[in-house]
This record gives structure tokens, C-alpha cells and sequence, in this order.
């Protein structure tokens, strides 16, 4: 039988959550109008005013955010309540310049933390599951957030953070958990280690996990499914938005479902910044309805997806987005050709190859070269010549046909590339240095 933790939102018609869109957007433009200078200017700029929105089908007037307005008004220049009534900030894990840094009222935790308690139901969860969250904690959203979500569904919450395998493992076994969230590269190096420690599926007392943060394929979520005997659910979310939660998959894992009663999605074209109709690929945009200290109005995502109203046969009315493919700043142009660093791992995880690989791009006499390392699983390591030749042949002959263009590969022995505890680090962009 399908749970929810707050069944008569998650199971809303579509007329009702339209009005509650509605009415949450029209306070929330108000809101930002008369508290947030910045964007004021932005919507005065773009020759609109707050009598020119009367109800969310204007939100097309309104200008669009971008990471650029975040940097400009950084730290306080998008903060809409007194620094009094926060309580907290999260910041991204940006590695250069300025960080985006995001701030909450007790309001604002409380309803993300509300969204990943979802996401825990939607995955199985009830107060009897204990929940191990192996995402960092600190800044990053991933820690906190799916805490504060496994607090409020009453799960017995393991917080480990991540790194330290060993223990993590240790935890698992001892205190039988049941749940795991994590990013889906850091799940894939905990089944690769209990493997090698001699667990079988059947020995892990994990019957789910709550994977987000980072691009996966289903290839990938194939092989952490096996190794771990779990059913892998996705999670999305970004910290601009509030953090992981903004959307998760039900047991369909067709799809994340949008909590659209605080989160409105648009899907438009990166280049002209048109609304796209619903089904059409393109660039995520959100519409924070009711966040507090920092509501973001058409918030640009970079994040590239469909968003779908299909029925669920979970009972969930709420609106899905496909997997993003990566953001499109993730996406790589070799030699004029779009690259996804997941189209490379779902051409590696079809020949059997895990997903520890490296995309290093360079540029030689004007040509870009791209260059993916791939490391050998231990039962196809070998040093006999001729067949690291022929292995080497089909992967470069399938990332022809998936991408396009020629990829070299390289085969490496295993455990040369370094596993990731957060994020992977799967691209060497040298053309940047
Ligand atoms: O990654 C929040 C999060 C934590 C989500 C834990 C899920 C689980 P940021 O560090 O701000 O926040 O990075 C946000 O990560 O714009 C996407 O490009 C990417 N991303 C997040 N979730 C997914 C996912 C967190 N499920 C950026 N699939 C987003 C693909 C994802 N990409």
C-alpha cells in the first residue's frame, strides 16, 4: 500500500493546487517587491510592476534570476526578512569565486525539511526505519536536510556524514539500517566495498536508499540495486531552492514529482529564455511560492529536463521532471558536439564496467581531443595485450555511436581513480587551465 506523509497535499487535484499556487505566488511577489531591493530593480528594469500581476499566469513577465544576480547580490542583497529572523544558512559546493549562500527563517526549515520527509515516505519510510545519511553535513544541504526529513517521518536517524567507509559499513550492519542517502557515486563505492568485504545483497539489511545530488544514469542505478539489494530512489533539489526535496521519486522511479505546492517549475529554452509546453526539454526554472528569508522568483537552474502531468500510479498529483541529464554548464563541447558525462557512463555500465571513470578534455593544434579513463573491474583485469585491445575497440566503437564523435579510451587498473565520498569529479576540462 502507497504512504504519504502529508496525503491530502501530495494527492491534491490539479484545481487545488492551482489555487494554492496561485495565492502563494500573488503574497509572494508582494513579498519580494516590498522587501527585496534587488529584484524590485530587476522587475522596474523589465518595465513591469506589481499591478501588472494578477495572478500566476503573469509570472511570464517577471525576469529571470540567474547565478550571476546571486554573485551580484551576494551576501545580503536577496535576503527578504530582518538577519534576526534567520536561523540558518546553507551554502553550495562552489569551488571558485564567491559562493551562493541561501538563508532561512524556522518557517523555511521547517517546510524543506517537510519535503525530504516526503521523499523518506515515498521510499518506504515509517518510524520503525532507521536512516543513515551519508551525505556531508555543513553547508551542503545534503547532511541537514535529509536529517531534518528522517526526524520528522520518527525514523531512528544514523548521521554519519560521509567519508570514513569502514564505519559507515559498520553502522549499517550493526545498527541495521534500512535506509541510506547519499550521493548514488558514494552508494556505488559502499556496495563495491561490502562486496569485497564479502556481503551479498541478502546479508545488507538496507531495503532502500535516497540517492540525489550528482547526474545518474539507470544503468548506474541498475548496479547499486543489485549490489546493495535495495530499491534506489532519486532525489532532487538545489540550495538556491531550499536543498535536496524539491523533488523525489515515488515507487514508480519514473520521474521525480515536483513539491509544487511551494516549488513552481518552468521548463523554457536556454537560448531565448521562452516557456517551453509541458513534454519539451529545456532549462528548469523555480519559483520559490512561500520561502521567507530567500524567495527566489524564476530562478534559472541550468538544470536541463521534461517536466510530465502523466498519471502515477502512486496516487501523486503532483507534476514530474525526468532525471536531469546534468546541468547544462556540466555538459562538455567537443569539437562542436554536446557531450553528457552520463551518455559516456551508460556506454561503460552496458559493457560492464562500473562507474569510475575520468572525462579529461584537452585541445591539441586547435582540435579538441577527449580522453576517458576507465578502470577495469577486477575480474576482467588482465595484462594480456590483445584483449585490453579488444575491450578498449568496443568501448570506443559504442561511444562513436552514442556521441558521435571519437572518444580514446584508456583502460586503468582498478581502484586507480579515486572514489568520491560527495560529488564525483568525473570531468579534466584543460582547455579551461
Ligand atoms: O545537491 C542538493 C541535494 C542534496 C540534492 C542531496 C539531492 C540530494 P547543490 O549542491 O546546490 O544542492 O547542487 C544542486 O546538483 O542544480 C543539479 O545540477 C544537481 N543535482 C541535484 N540533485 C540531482 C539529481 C544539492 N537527483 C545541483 N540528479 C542541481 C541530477 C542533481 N542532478
Amino acid at each position: 500500500m502507497e504512504r504519504y506523509f502529508q496525503e491530502e497535499i501530495e494527492r491534491a487535484p490539479l484545481e487545488k493546487i492551482r489555487e494554492w499556487q496561485n495565492e502563494k505566488f500573488l503574497r509572494q511577489v508582494k513579498h519580494v517587491w516590498d522587501n527585496v531591493g534587488y529584484y524590485r530593480n530587476k522587475m522596474q528594469e523589465a518595465g513591469v510592476s506589481l499591478d501588472d500581476i494578477k495572478s500566476i499566469d503573469d509570472i511570464g513577465k517577471l525576469p529571470f534570476l540567474t547565478k550571476a544576480d546571486l554573485k551580484a547580490a551576494y551576501p545580503y542583497g536577496l535576503l527578504a526578512v530582518p538577519l534576526k529572523d534567520c536561523v540558518r544558512i546553507q551554502s553550495t559546493s562552489g569551488t571558485t569565486g564567491k559562493r551562493v549562500v541561501a538563508f532561512y527563517t524556522q518557517e523555511d526549515i521547517d517546510m524543506w525539511e517537510e519535503c525530504t520527509a516526503r521523499a523518506i515516505v515515498a521510499a518506504g519510510g515509517t518510524n520503525e526505519d532507521v536512516v543513515q545519511v551519508s551525505y556531508g553535513y555543513g553547508l551542503f544541504t545534503g547532511g541537514p536536510g535529509l536529517d531534518g526529513g528522517s526526524h520528522k517521518v520518527g525514523c531512528l536517524t544514523i548521521p554519519t556524514s560521509s567519508g570514513n567507509t569502514e564505519r559507515q559499513i559498520m553502522f549499517i550492519m550493526d545498527l541495521s539500517a534500512t535506509i541510506l542517502c547519499c550521493t548514488p557515486s558514494y552508494a556505488a563505492y559502499l556496495g563495491e566495498t561490502m562486496k569485497e568485504m564479502g556481503y551479498g545483497p541478502d546479508d545488507i539489511p538496507l531495503k532502500a536508499g535516497i540517492f540525489g545530488a550528482e547526474a545518474w544514469s539507470e544503468e548506474m542505478r541498475r548496479d547499486i540495486e543489485k549490489v546493495l539489494g535495495i530499491k534506489a530512489f532519486d532525489i532532487y533539489g538545489l540550495t538556491e531552492i531550499s536543498g535536496p526535496g524539491v523533488s523525489f521519486e515515488c515507487n514508480e522511479q519514473r520521474g521525480m514529482h515536483i513539491n509544487e505546492d511551494h516549488f513552481y517549475a518552468e521548463v523554457i529554452d536556454p537560448d531565448t529564455g521562452e516557456v517551453l509546453p509541458e513534454g519539451a526539454q529545456g532549462e528548469l526554472v523555480f519559483t520559490s511560492l512561500d520561502k521567507k528569508a530567500f524567495p527566489l522568483l524564476r530562478y534559472r537552474t541550468r538544470d536541463i529536463c521534461t517536466l510530465t502531468r502523466e498519471k502515477c500510479s502512486c496516487g501523486r498529483t503532483h507534476i514530474r521532471m525526468t532525471k536531469p541529464r546534468g546541468r547544462s554548464d556540466d555538459m562538455l563541447i567537443v569539437r562542436g558536439v554536446n557531450v553528457f558525462p552520463s551518455q559516456i557512463e551508460t556506454v561503460l555500465l552496458n559493457n560492464g564496467y562500473a562507474a569510475n571513470y575520468q572525462i579529461i578534455v584537452g585541445r591539441v593544434n586547435n582540435t579538441d581531443t577527449l580522453d576517458v579513463h576507465v578502470e577495469m573491474t577486477a575480474d576482467m583485469f588482465t595484462d594480456n595485450v590483445g584483449e585490453i585491445q579488444a575491450r578498449k575497440k568496443v568501448l570506443e566503437d559504442g561511444m562513436r555511436s552514442m556521441l558521435g564523435i571519437k572518444a580514446k579510451v584508456t583502460l586503468v587498473a582498478p581502484k586507480s581513480i579515486t572514489r568520491s565520498e560527495g560529488k564525483a569529479v568525473r570531468v579534466i576540462d584543460n582547455r579551461k587551465i
